[in-house]
C-alpha cells in the first residue's frame, strides 16, 4: 500500500499504529522542517487509530481501534494565494463525496466540513495552517471517515459499512486520493477556477454541495444570535452566503451549519 500511495503522490507516506492526532504531527513536523526537506507537498501521515482526534473548536473527533479511515495530508500551494487556502477543505469534502458517490452512497458536501449521507455525518475535515517565519506557508487538510464503525460516537454519524458498503479503508484511501490529485492540481494550476464564480470547479465544489438551496441556521463565533436564512451559494473565498428572510445576503466564513427541515 505504501509503495502505491508514494507513487500517486510523489511524496512520502507514512503509516503509524496509534498517535494522538495525525492533524497536530503532521503540523508539529512541518513546523521543523521549514525548507521542506524532509515533507514536500501532499507528504501523507496515516493511522490505524488517533486516540485524541481533534474536530473544529475544541471539539474532539473520536472513533475505536482499526474502525476509520484517519489521515493528514500536508499542502505546499506555492501558487495559491493564501487568502483563499479555506478552499483546501472544500476540495477535500468533494473528493471524499465523490469517491462516496462512485461506490453508491448517496454522500453530499455539508458546508463547510462535513461529509453527510442522508443527514448522518460520516467524515469530518480539519485544516490548519502552518506557519514557519521566512518560509511560505503550508496547510495540513486531515479527514476522518468512518468505515467499519460498530460503535458510533453519536446519534448524528455514520459509517461506510452501516451505508451497506464493504470497502475496505485502504481501498478508500487510494480512491479518495485519486479524487483529491486533481482537483487540487486544478486549483494549484488556476485558482480563478474556484476564485471566480463561474470558476470550473467552482462549478463542481458547488454540484456536491447539499447546503446550496436549503433554509439554514448558522451558529457564528461570537454572536449572540443565529443567523437564518436560505443558502445561496459561495462567495471567491468560500464562504457561504446566507440570505435572511426579507434581509440583506451576509458572507459566513466561519461557524456551524444546521440544515433546517423545509
Ligand atoms: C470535524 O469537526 O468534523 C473535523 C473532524 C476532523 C477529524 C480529522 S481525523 C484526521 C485529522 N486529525 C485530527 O485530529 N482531526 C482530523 P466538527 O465539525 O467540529 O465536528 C466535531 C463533532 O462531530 C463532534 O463534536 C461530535 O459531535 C461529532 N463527531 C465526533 N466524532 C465523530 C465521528 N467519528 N463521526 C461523526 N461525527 C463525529
Amino acid at each position: 500500500l505504501i509503495s502505491r500511495l508514494q507513487a500517486l503522490l510523489g511524496a512520502p507516506v507514512e503509516i503509524v499504529a496509534e498517535l494522538g492526532s495525525t492533524n497536530d504531527e503532521l503540523v508539529r513536523r512541518a513546523l521543523a522542517d521549514s525548507q521542506a526537506l524532509a515533507l514536500p507537498d501532499m507528504s501523507l501521515l496515516v493511522t490505524d487509530y488517533q486516540n485524541a482526534g481533534k474536530g473544529r473548536l475544541d471539539r474532539t473527533w473520536e472513533v475505536r481501534p482499526g474502525e476509520a479511515l484517519t489521515f493528514s495530508l500536508l499542502l505546499r500551494p506555492v501558487a495559491v494565494p493564501p487568502e483563499t487556502y479555506g478552499w483546501f477543505t472544500m476540495l477535500m469534502s468533494c473528493a471524499v463525496t465523490q469517491a462516496l458517490r462512485d461506490h453508491g452512497l448517496a454522500a453530499q458536501t455539508k458546508w463547510p466540513n462535513d461529509v453527510l449521507v442522508g443527514t448522518r455525518k460520516i467524515t469530518g475535515i480539519l485544516a490548519a495552517l502552518v506557519v514557519t517565519p521566512g518560509a511560505a506557508p503550508a496547510v495540513v487538510v486531515g479527514t476522518g471517515l468512518n468505515v467499519s464503525t460498530t460503535h458510533l460516537p453519536v446519534e448524528t454519524a455514520t459509517s461506510v459499512q452501516r451505508e451497506g458498503c464493504n470497502l475496505g479503508r485502504a481501498d478508500l484511501l487510494v480512491d479518495v486520493l485519486e479524487k483529491f490529485l486533481p482537483l487540487y492540481r486544478r486549483f494549484c494550476a488556476d485558482p480563478t477556477e474556484l476564485t471566480v464564480p463561474d470558476g470550473r470547479l467552482r462549478t463542481v465544489v458547488e454540484s456536491q454541495l447539499g447546503t446550496l438551496g436549503q433554509r439554514v441556521r448558522a451558529e457564528l463565533p461570537g454572536a449572540q444570535a443565529p443567523l437564518t436564512g436560505r443558502a445561496v451559494g459561495l462567495d471567491d473565498h468560500g464562504a457561504l452566503l446566507i440570505r435572511p428572510e426579507g434581509g440583506r445576503v451576509r458572507a459566513v466564513s466561519a461557524g456551524d451549519v444546521v440544515h433546517l427541515r423545509p
